[in-house]
């Protein structure tokens, strides 16, 4: 009745801006994503446990809404393990990397927290049924169940029940690709993506070009996967970003992530390509860049990160699927 897992968070490709269905947490659009190694959050989880539900992250007890959530995929756990009869559940959650980082930690803790609580209830290992749960928590973790390159189809069913990802590449597909986390703000951003987004699909008037683009998008990141073709795959790269943001500038209120370092660096890379260094940008919803690259070239990034006044870089490989581990963390 107790189980623990590793994951790794995710970083969109092409990314997801927008829900049609807020509460089940379905998109407007599919999205791709590459997992990321070396980071990673653990998740215990047992059933019968206590005389309530206890949710515990990064060391402290989990309130309000980040609660409600959690408690979300465990209560649909319990419905789906009805005749277990399972009882409360204890939960305890950690990252290796700050929330603040601009990474959805979120995704990778929702990931895990899926996979570890349908093993806690005896569910057979099932990366789809996985996915579906771990989207009810945030929708990016969905993606980050498995490793490598995976793609979170939209969907069509207004249940959801269509609405999960796959993995079309494994992490074992281009292992000389790298991400280059670039950290030049530690501040806590003032609006949360589930936020930003909502704000997006409902005052943008450029979110129904978002939406229409995205579909392609997906399938010509697809195409450049397959070949390797890390050109290719920058120039969509930096475009979805830019046309994410876009969207959100358009917005009323208008939402800007960006901050003078990201612009700086963001400039830095384009004349870093000038001088033949492959290096991309994407963006989160937040102020820090994710420079894509190869393993040649990546110090080149860091060092472009750093000229720019980055604190701090973390250089990402693609990363595995969530793992069952033997140690609990209670
Ligand atoms: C993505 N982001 O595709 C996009 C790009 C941020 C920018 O998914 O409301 O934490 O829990 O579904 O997944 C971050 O939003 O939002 C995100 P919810 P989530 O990775």
């Amino acid at each position: 009745m107790k189980a623990t897992v590793r994951a790794h968070p995710n970083l969109a490709l092409v990314k997801y801006w927008g829900k049609r269905d807020d509460a089940l947490i379905l998109p407007h659009q599919s999205s791709l994503s590459m997992t990321l190694s070396p980071l990673s959050v653990r998740t215990t989880v047992a059933f019968g446990a206590g005389s309530a539900d206890e949710v515990e992250l990064n060391g402290y007890v989990a309130k309000g809404s980040e609660r409600d959530r959690v408690l979300r995929v465990l209560d649909a756990v319990r419905a789906e393990a009805k005749d277990a009869k399972l009882g409360p559940a204890k939960m305890v959650s950690r990252g290796d990397f700050p929330a603040s980082a601009g990474l959805a930690s979120s995704a990778a803790g929702f990931a895990a927290l899926a996979v570890a609580a349908r093993a806690a209830a005896g569910l057979p290992a099932d990366p789809r049924a996985a996915s579906l749960l771990s989207r009810l928590g945030s929708g990016s973790a969905c993606r980050s169940v498995q490793g490598g390159f995976c793609e979170w189809m939209r969907g069509e069913r207004p249940d959801g029940m269509d609405s999960y990802a796959v993995q079309r590449f494994d992490e074992k597909h281009w292992p000389e690709l790298r991400m280059v986390v670039a950290i030049v703000s530690r501040d806590e951003k003032e609006v949360k993506s589930r936020d930003g987004m909502k704000n997006a699909v409902e005052t943008s008037p450029y979110y129904p070009a978002w939406v229409k683009d995205a579909e392609a998008e997906v399938v010509r990141a697809r195409e450049f996967l397959a070949k390797k073709d890390l050109q290719a795959l920058g120039e969509m790269c930096e475009r979805n970003a830019w046309r994410m943001h876009a969207t959100s500038l358009a917005a009323d209120p208008p939402l800007c992530y960006l901050m003078p370092k990201t612009l700086e660096l963001i400039h830095s890379l384009r004349e870093q390509r000038k001088k033949g260094v492959p290096v991309w940008f994407t963006l989160d919803a937040g102020p820090n860049p994710c420079i894509l690259t190869d393993a040649a070239h990546e110090l080149a990034a860091e060092a472009a990160a750093m000229a720019c006044g980055a604190t701090e870089v973390v250089r990402c490989v693609p990363g595995g699927d969530a793992q069952l581990l033997g140690e609990h963390l209670f």
